[in-house]
């Protein structure tokens, strides 16, 4: 076993690793340790894209590359670095669109199948926001009854994945001046779908060899996913389980509970969570719980299924992406159904060690020594009921070490932008305009979105803590989702309280005046849509500009690692925002794209990437950019009030 020392900032992380080493079971700390990650490939100079290669185009280090070496830079084919690190960026924007909007596409199914009402203990939560998205996306209300308009919604929305044609329809959102620049670059997504096999088709063997051209297709496809395919998951979720509204929950593998049967659900998609939330609650099944000699059923999430149903229901969340290994450590988890998307094979090695039950609940997500119970939205109670017994009946097979860290923290959750809106606003008078003025005014610098994964490269969840506490400190509003805003979470920073503690002055007096934290969680990894809303709801309310690329903003994902953080990422820089990454960067292996990326896009989207892997200077990038924006608006200095008297206003109408 490798040292542990440090490899969290959180105690009961490394609490975990510890206790994991003293059972003798390895988990993603160890085999991180063992498996260095490959120089040539984490810089995107590797290719595989056909059996002439791999071919490995490194630069050598340290040198200064003359023409002659970069021509000899070259794989089989004749492919130059430059091709083949933006095959790479731009295949894996591909897959991140492809998971987000496979995701958004079962949602619809669920959706379809809620409205037919062939998917029995479902129903339309938020009448107001499906009447809402009937007028978005022009289907008739009148005397029409909520099914009868959601089956038109679904049926809208299941041809956004198979368009061939035209524009996808929620770019209309976006600020009309944004939406003339897709147009003029070329980058406006036709359907999500299409989008994402183009980039397979042209990042194969001999089709596009020229890197511009692969990234424009990148940005086009990135957009298919934020305002395709991930607006359609987080909009359809909404209206069937409600939208977010603020709501107490606790985070922390401290949140298991001994006496108590566990189960954990992991991934990404709601609709199972959700139907367990409601049967975990069922007086029968917790009685039977009890005939096993459980106090109770304690229901807990990871990851993004996590936040879906904290968000909703305050269901407590166990953790982030590297603690999924750590809770079955603790020897009290009795079972963990995942569905899709980030859960790791180790956690089906990790349970031989102890008696949980891994349980794949998805025919796309397969995990070899794990059991199946194949979810199915139309006989979803059924299911969840079986998975639960499951779990009831695991639970007197506990045997080994068990040790539950104490630590676990409050945090408030469900800052659904309609909540922000709300909050700012009013009932009556909801608005940002008060998020405005209070930017126009100074108090709050900007506004940055955090957001994205742990990742075991760098010491888990040091990276979100030191750049948000960082932002909030020189008053930028920060809006978190995903992973990170679990880290965040954990450490205390979303509580209202952590204004007057970790806040800059202007920001903590607006955070105390509405009473939020400084630091948001709008939700799970599909929600960052709700980012981009918030965004265009800024433009719209006025005082800070026509684009979004002209608002005090800037994204990051200081400690990503999936594929779906790159679209992310790019969907955010394609929208006017800019956003700098952490950890490593996909195409540093080609200077080109990496130029490209980081400086030519700022002139072609008003939105460009950075790579910084300190996340304190990182910090300091993001704040630079809003200054800059600031500036640019006219609105760098605090403003004095002015009253002008009558000689003062006659100078101003001759001027
Ligand atoms: Fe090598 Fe070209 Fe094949 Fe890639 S496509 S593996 S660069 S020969
Ligand atoms: S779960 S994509 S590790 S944020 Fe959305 Fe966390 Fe990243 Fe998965």
């Amino acid at each position: 076993m490798v040292e542990k020392e440090n490899k969290s900032i959180d105690q009961a992380t490394n609490e975990m690793i510890e206790k994991a080493a003293s059972d003798g079971c390895s988990v993603v700390f160890d085999r991180a340790e063992s498996m260095k990650p490959c120089p040539i490939g984490s810089v995107g100079s590797c290719c595989q894209n056909c059996s002439m290669g791999p071919c490995r185009v490194p630069l050598t280090k340290g040198k200064e590359e003359t023409p002659e070496a970069k021509k000899k830079r070259r794989g089989v084919c004749g492919a130059t670095a430059e091709t083949i690190a933006a095959r790479y960026f731009a295949r894996m924007v591909a897959s991140g669109t492809a998971a987000h909007s496979d995701h958004a596409r079962k949602v619809t199914e669920t959706f379809l199948a809620v409205a037919r009402g062939e998917a029995p203990g479902y129903q339309i939560k938020d009448e107001q926001k499906l009447l809402q998205l009937a007028l978005d996306l022009g289907v008739e209300i009148s005397e029409r009854s909520n099914e009868e308009i959601a089956i038109d919604i679904g049926e809208i929305a299941m041809k956004e994945f198979g368009r061939q044609e035209g524009e996808i329809l929620f770019l209309k959102r976006a600020p009309l001046k944004r939406q003339e620049l897709w147009r003029k670059q070329g980058v406006t997504p036709r359907g999500i779908d299409r989008e994402v096999v183009e980039i397979m088709h042209r990042t194969h063997m001999g089709v596009d060899q020229e890197y511009k051209s692969l990234l424009k297709q990148a940005v086009r496809t990135s957009l298919a996913d934020g305002w395709g395919g991930s607006m359609i998951a987080t909009e359809l979720q909404d209206v069937m389980f409600g939208t977010p509204a603020p709501v107490l929950g606790r985070i922390n593998l401290g949140i298991l509970r001994e006496d108590e049967v566990n189960l954990i659900i992991h991934g990404h998609e709601p609709q199972l969570a959700e139907m367990l939330a409601v049967v975990a609650q069922d007086p029968q099944i917790v009685e039977y719980a009890i005939s096993k000699g459980a106090k109770g059923i304690n229901l807990a999430g990871m990851c993004c299924t996590a936040n879906e149903i904290l968000m909703r229901h305050g269901i407590p969340l166990a953790g982030n992406f590297l603690q999924q290994e750590l809770a079955i450590v603790t020897g009290v988890l009795d079972a963990i159904v995942v569905d899709v998307q980030c859960i790791m094979q180790g956690l089906a090695d990790v349970a031989q060690c102890y008696h949980t039950k891994v349980i794949t609940t998805d025919s796309r997500a397969r995990i070899e020594g794990a059991m199946h119970i194949e979810f199915d939205e139309h006989n979803a109670a059924e299911i969840a009921r079986d998975i639960i017994r499951t779990a009831i009946d695991n639970f007197p097979n506990r045997s080994g070490s068990i040790r539950v860290p104490k630590q676990e923290t409050d945090l408030i959750a469900g800052f659904s932008h309609e909540t922000i809106n709300y909050l700012m606003g009013g009932l009556f008078r909801a608005s940002y305009r008060p998020l405005n003025d209070n930017i126009i005014n100074g108090r709050i610098r900007g506004v940055a979105g955090v957001v994205g994964c742990n990742n075991a490269r760098v010491t888990h969840d040091s990276a979100h803590v030191a750049m948000v506490k960082e932002l909030i400190k020189n008053d930028v509003l920060v809006l978190q989702t995903g992973c990170s805003a679990m880290a965040c979470a954990k450490a205390g920073l979303m509580v209202p309280e952590a204004a007057a503690e970790y806040a800059g002055e202007g920001l903590a007096s607006v955070c105390e005046a509405i009473g939020i934290p400084p630091v948001l969680h709008l939700g799970s990894c599909v929600d960052n849509a709700r980012i981009l809303v918030a965004a265009t709801m800024m433009v719209k309310d006025g005082g800070l500009g026509d684009d979004v690329s002209d608002l005090p903003v800037a994204g990051a994902a200081p400690e990503w690692m999936s594929e779906k953080a790159i679209s992310i990422g790019q969907y955010f820089v394609g929208s006017g925002i800019f956003t700098v990454f952490g950890v490593n960067w996909p195409t540093l292996g080609s200077k080109g794209v990496t130029d490209f990326l980081f400086k030519d896009f700022e002139e072609m989207y008003g939105g460009m990437w950075a790579f910084e892997a300190d996340p304190i200077k990182a910090a300091q990038l993001m704040i630079e950019h809003i200054d800059k924006k600031r500036k640019a608006l006219g609105i760098d200095k605090a403003r004095d009030r002015i009253l002008y008297d009558m000689e003062a206003r006659r100078e101003l109408d001759a001027a």
